[in-house]
């Protein structure tokens, strides 16, 4: 039987430092009304939605790097979206950089939440895969210190039944990591809900940087494929204080294939009438976990933070 949830993935073009929350919250309801209109039922947002990328950016000042993190969801400014949730019921999964509390320390995260179409928080997601460094790299334009700004997240990667199925989130360089979707595929996820921030000089290579646009799709993918799961990306892309991100935003059938992708830089809605049941088919036969997995083969390697080295010999010989 189809279970079908018409979805949204809400893509942003760039959000300037000068930008205010409150301008940046009325951008997001733009987009929500625009994707309710169109019949979405939840509209995916991108990662740091609320605010320009600042891990560009060297910030030594902790009092201008602390206004970047939000301290409360919703706080004051971004309460109107979640008022515009519940008039419209919709729901929607928002990215956001997040600072807590803790005694006298302060923690921060890469966060992202879903919320229902009451406009209320049912789940929270902090980012695991960090990229980039946490020092500045000599000689380049614009840095990626996300390892400086936020610690890995301790969420691991849950999924939540809600929206009629199995929902699951993650954020940016997670949907490059096969652990990401694999951990929710084994709990039966049937949708994964993402944004990103992906400057096209991410690795400082030119010959893998120009291949930024097949990575970014080839990774979701293959995640949907091979765990029989949607994918919802939504991108904020365009020329943001000169660093130039790549858009594309897509959503991703258990097939592998391309439902709906974004066809500018800049804000634009795509929708997907998505059936949530589809991936059956596929956790049925070729991907059947209980059948064709063999956990016990990949048990020694797969504990390790390091690649295992190969043997040094070549033991291969040749008659
Ligand atoms: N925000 C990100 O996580 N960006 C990374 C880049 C730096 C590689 C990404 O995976 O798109």
């Amino acid at each position: 039987m189809p279970r079908f949830i018409h979805v949204a993935a809400a893509q942003m073009g760039p959000v300037a430092k000068a930008e205010t929350r409150t301008q940046v919250v009325r951008r997001l309801i733009e987009l929500m009304r625009e994707a309710k209109s169109r019949g979405a039922e939840l509209v995916v947002f991108p990662e740091m939605a609320l605010t320009t990328f600042f891990p560009r950016w060297l910030i030594e000042d902790q009092t201008e790097l602390d206004a970047y993190y939000e301290c409360e969801m919703p706080s004051h400014e971004t309460a109107p979206l979640f008022e515009e949730s519940r008039r419209l019921g919709i729901g929607f999964y928002l990215g956001y950089a997040e600072l807590v509390r803790e005694g006298g320390t302060k923690r921060r995260f890469n966060t992202s939440i879903l919320v229902d179409r009451n406009g209320v928080i049912v789940g929270k997601y902090r980012k695991v895969h960090l990229p980039g460094h946490a020092d500045p790299q000599p000689g380049r334009e614009h840095q990626h210190l996300e390892k400086r700004y936020f610690e890995s997240g301790d969420t691991g990667f849950p999924v939540w039944r809600c929206f009629g199925g199995v929902l699951g989130m993650c954020l940016c360089n997670d949907r490059r990591w096969p652990e990401t979707y694999r951990v929710m595929g084994l709990q039966a996820v049937e949708m994964v809900l993402l944004g990103y921030n992906t400057p096209f000089t991410h690795t400082g290579h030119a010959d893998i940087d120009g291949l930024t646009s097949f990575h970014n799709h080839l990774s979701m993918q293959a995640g949907a494929y091979q765990n029989a799961t949607w994918v919802v990306g939504a991108a904020k892309c365009g020329v943001e204080e000169g660093s130039s991100m790549l858009g594309q935003s897509v959503i991703v059938a258990p097939s592998g294939e391309i439902a709906a992708m974004a066809l500018t830089l800049g804000d634009e809605v795509i929708t997907a009438r998505a059936d949530l049941a589809m991936g059956q088919r596929y956790r049925e036969t070729i991907f059947d976990f209980a059948r064709h997995r063999e956990p016990g083969s990949y048990r020694l390697i797969i504990d390790r933070k390091g690649a295992v080295p190969p043997p040094e010999k070549d033991e291969t010989v040749f008659e």
